[in-house]
């Protein structure tokens, strides 16, 4: 059984020790981002600061800050059970005979049982605020000395696609503005911000309506974080993970509807011709982003829980929280990406290079070019258009040990013939880039080279014991008193 809301998860995670409840007053200006970095930092639990500062609503944070909780929240002993799941779908082979397709009913049903489902009501409903109502409420974080104000961290940002209709959930950070005001910081790449265009495109001095769900059970929070393609509905998703449909009920203002289980819901409009500027927010690469124009979001309504639990989370200098959902969704779509292109062995992106700056990928290299090849097709994934600097190497290299991609790498490259620039979309938060949005990028292949690519020379072998010799010593080593 999926966990139904928040609570079901943090009731979980208290039974596992996985939780720990802070009963004194802390200020979520803040305070609460120097404890939970430390604890972070340590491997330690989640938090749930009973009494913030100025509030009287609690607040829950590094829910998912480990490998554990995360494999809790998607009830699973290893991540790679999610990718064989996903697996299991890919592989489904069109039915040869009557007994095949029989067998694959089931699955289909399955993959049907996954669509969020509409319920009249829900306890996201308990309270209805449309009057007197403020974000004040809530306790909400300044996370970082320089940060421009308070700032909603982790928000579901529901919107509807003006010409397909389609749903859309990104978590795009809030900036409070005042009790009734935020921005929304939807990246110029990402969904959210496509649909404000398309708007804007029909009707410039109109506005869309926005709905902000804060707080589900984990996995429908996870799902704001997905990077799947535009007009594929996140909830779906979440839903397919959970294992079980996300229920939803339709928001009290606005045409949308949101998760029924939420603990908070914010409901109102974006005006399409509105822009203030957001930021600085100390960020995810461990530096201020910097202040940018971006939409505002006029809440016209909230609905929560008698005794609602504010959900939020930090970024900052890696690791960080939002590295282990990083982590996680790698693991979950690599299937998906080595069905597109098969010869991908595994990838990885270090913490250090905070997703967008560094990915390493092993391939199955069987025609010149073909590391180029699968530069270019990383470059053009989805989010992956973002990766700065890519390195791909043979089949052999384990891009897991970052001290063998380091070691292997440089051994491999002649720098002036494998290094190679290209241009494309850059992430909004590269301060490095000449232009927002718009940068340079790096590929290096760390394939050992062809002669059919023109390299003339013998490619030597790496250096390994025979077994013969491994298996003596082996034998006589615990005689030499050399420890074990
Ligand atoms: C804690 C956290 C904060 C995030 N903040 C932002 C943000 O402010 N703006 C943004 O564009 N993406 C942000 N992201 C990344 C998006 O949620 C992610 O790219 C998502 O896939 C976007 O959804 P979309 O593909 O439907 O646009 C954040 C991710 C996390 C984990
Ligand atoms: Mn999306």
């Amino acid at each position: 059984m999926a966990y139904k809301d928040l609570r079901e998860f943090i009731q979980r995670l208290e039974n596992e020790g996985e939780l720990k409840r802070i009963h004194a007053e802390i200020d979520p200006v803040l305070e609460i981002t120097e404890i939970t970095d430390r604890v972070t930092r340590a491997g330690g639990p989640a938090l749930l600061f009973e009494r913030p500062k100025g509030s009287k609503v609690p607040l829950l944070i590094n829910m998912l800050g480990s490998e554990r909780r995360m494999n809790l929240a998607l009830e699973v002993g290893r991540m790679e059970e999610v990718a064989e799941r996903i697996r299991g779908f890919l592989d489904m082979q069109s039915p040869q005979g009557l007994l095949d397709k029989l067998k694959l009913l089931p699955k289909l049903a399955e993959l049907g049982s996954f669509f969020p489902k509409t319920v009249k009501s829900g306890p996201c409903k308990e309270v209805i605020r449309k009057e007197n109502l403020s974000l004040d409420y809530f306790p909400i974080l300044q996370c970082w000395p320089q940060d421009a104000g308070r700032f909603i961290t982790w928000p579901l940002v529901i919107t509807k696609n003006p010409v397909t209709n389609k749903r859309n959930v990104g978590v795009y950070r809030m900036q409070v503005f005042d009790g009734r005001t935020t921005a929304v910081h939807w990246e110029t790449q990402k969904h959210g911000a496509e649909h404000f265009r398309r708007a804007r495109a029909q009707n410039p001095q109109g506005k869309i309506e926005v709905a902000v769900a804060i707080g589900a059970d984990p996995v429908t929070c996870l799902g704001g974080v997905l990077p799947i393609p535009p007009d594929l509905d996140e909830l779906m998703f979440a839903g397919f993970l959970r294992r079980e449909p996300v229920e939803m009920v339709k928001c009290e203002t606005v045409d949308l509807e949101v998760p029924a289980h939420a603990e908070i819901v914010l409901e109102g409009w974006v005006h399409l011709n509105e822009m203030r500027t957001e930021g600085p927010f100390g960020d995810h690469t461990g530096f201020y982003s910097l202040e940018g124009e971006y939409p505002v979001f006029h809440v016209n309504c909230i609905t929560h829980r008698r005794d609602p639990i504010y959900l939020t989370t930090i970024v900052g200098p890696p690791p960080q929280e939002d590295f282990f959902m990083g982590h996680a969704i790698e693991r979950i779509f690599l299937p998906v990406m080595k069905m597109q292109y098969p010869e991908i062995v595994d990838i990885a992106m270090p913490a250090e290079g905070i997703f967008h700056n560094l990915m390493i990928v092993s391939i199955r290299k069987s025609y010149p070019g073909h590391a180029q090849k699968i530069m270019h097709a990383i470059w053009s994934l989805g989010q992956a258009m973002f990766t700065k600097v890519l390195v791909i190497v043979d089949h052999d290299v384990n891009v897991q040990n970052f001290r063998e991609v380091v070691w292997k790498s440089l051994c491999a490259i002649d720098p002036e013939r494998d290094v190679q620039f290209s241009f494309g979309p850059a992430d909004t938060l590269d301060h490095a880039a000449r232009l927002q949005d718009y940068g340079s990028k790096m590929g290096i292949d760390a394939t050992r080279k062809w002669l059919s690519e023109g390299f003339a020379r013998p490619w030597p072998d790496e250096i390994k014991m025979s077994p013969e010799v491994r298996a003596r010593v082996d034998a006589m080593w615990a005689e030499l008193g050399l420890g074990r």
